[in-house]
């Protein structure tokens, strides 16, 4: 069975690789996801200088249908996802591509890491993460078209040599959507992909017992994640496959556990797929868990590789 893909140019085993956010933050966690069938390996958002992030408790897993964090962006800081030693320390001899991830305070932000991030050889790509729904007093840009615009406008300005891929929030009305797709749309030959979704912004958990919010940041606001937000992920990736340029592809990601989801975003024309609340709860075994369920299924179905289904979801008329 084949179940590689390519992103940013770079071939992946699998179509299944690991989200931003839980287990990604030190060389420690991203090594046990390289050794797992995970298709390549995507850092912890960073920041241009290392940071605690928000105050805790700031993560709640709520009944096996949803999760909620306000992390707040703990991250160790560009410099070391860009290092040699954590490169080596994290993808081993795995030979899979290796990611990062930034979500910069500010537009500079973002550039001054772009460059850097630029030269650094072991880096196959950026997510340039436009949805974080957490930083106290900073909405999430990506809900701001005109902003939108103008980040990557400058972003294309750089000429960057490594591929770029953005992180989308989830959207949920048609003009939106459209409005979305016609930014990402006007910057097509600087990005490679976006990935869908984000968490949810600013869903709030309730503790029945204490009656108080489960986490403490923002008043118990924070961005939901896990099976409860699945089918406004797929949603959000077969609206933006149909309306992104063909030449961006469309990472799936949101609510995935299963290799039966995975089937679910690939039908919805993902190039591939992440994995993050899973991930957080289940650790890097997931991965080998979520691809021999997509392999079973697929045996099942006749598949023998990703390409025969993906995009293929069938309309009703
Ligand atoms: O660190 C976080 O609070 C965080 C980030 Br940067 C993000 O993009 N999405 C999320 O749910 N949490």
């Amino acid at each position: 069975l084949d179940l590689s893909t390519t992103i940013c140019g770079k071939k992946l085993s699998t179509c299944i690789y690991n989200a931003s956010g839980p287990r990604t933050g030190s060389s420690d966690a991203l090594s046990k996801v390289a050794s797992s069938r995970s298709g390549a390996v995507l850092a912890k958002s960073a920041t241009v200088n290392e940071q605690t992030g928000n105050p805790l408790p700031r993560t709640f897993q709520a009944d096996g249908k949803g999760s909620l964090n306000s992390e707040g962006l703990p991250n160790k800081g560009i410099d070391y996802y860009l290092s040699q030693d954590t490169i080596e320390e994290s993808m081993g001899e795995s030979g899979k591509p290796y990611f990062v991830s930034i979500s910069g305070h500010n537009l500079a932000d973002n550039l001054a890491m772009l460059k850097k991030i630029d030269s650094v050889d072991g880096v196959s790509g950026v997510e340039l993460n436009l949805a974080c729904p957490n930083v106290i007093g900073h909405p999430i840009i990506a809900y701001d078209f005109d902003q939108m615009d103008a980040v990557l406008s400058a972003v294309s300005k750089l000429k960057l040599q490594k591929p770029l891929g953005v992180k989308l929030p989830p959207y949920f009305d048609g003009p939106h959507f459209a409005a979305a797709a016609k930014v990402l749309n006007k910057y097509k030959s600087s990005i490679s992909y976006a990935a869908s979704i984000n968490t949810v912004g600013n869903a709030l958990v309730v503790d029945t017992v204490a009656e108080m919010p489960a986490i403490s940041p923002k008043g118990g606001f924070g961005g939901l994640s896990g099976p409860a937000v699945k089918y406004t992920a797929l949603a959000n990736v077969k609206k933006m496959r149909d309306l992104l340029d063909e030449t961006i592809d469309v990472v799936g990601v949101g609510g995935v556990e299963t290799g039966e989801d995975a089937f679910q975003f690939l039908l919805c024309g993902a190039a591939a797929v992440q994995v993050g609340t899973k991930h957080w709860i289940e650790g890097a075994k997931c991965f080998d868990r979520i691809v021999g369920e997509l392999e079973e299924l697929m045996e099942k179905k006749g598949y023998k590789s990703v390409g025969e289904f993906r995009g293929k979801l069938k309309p009703w008329s």
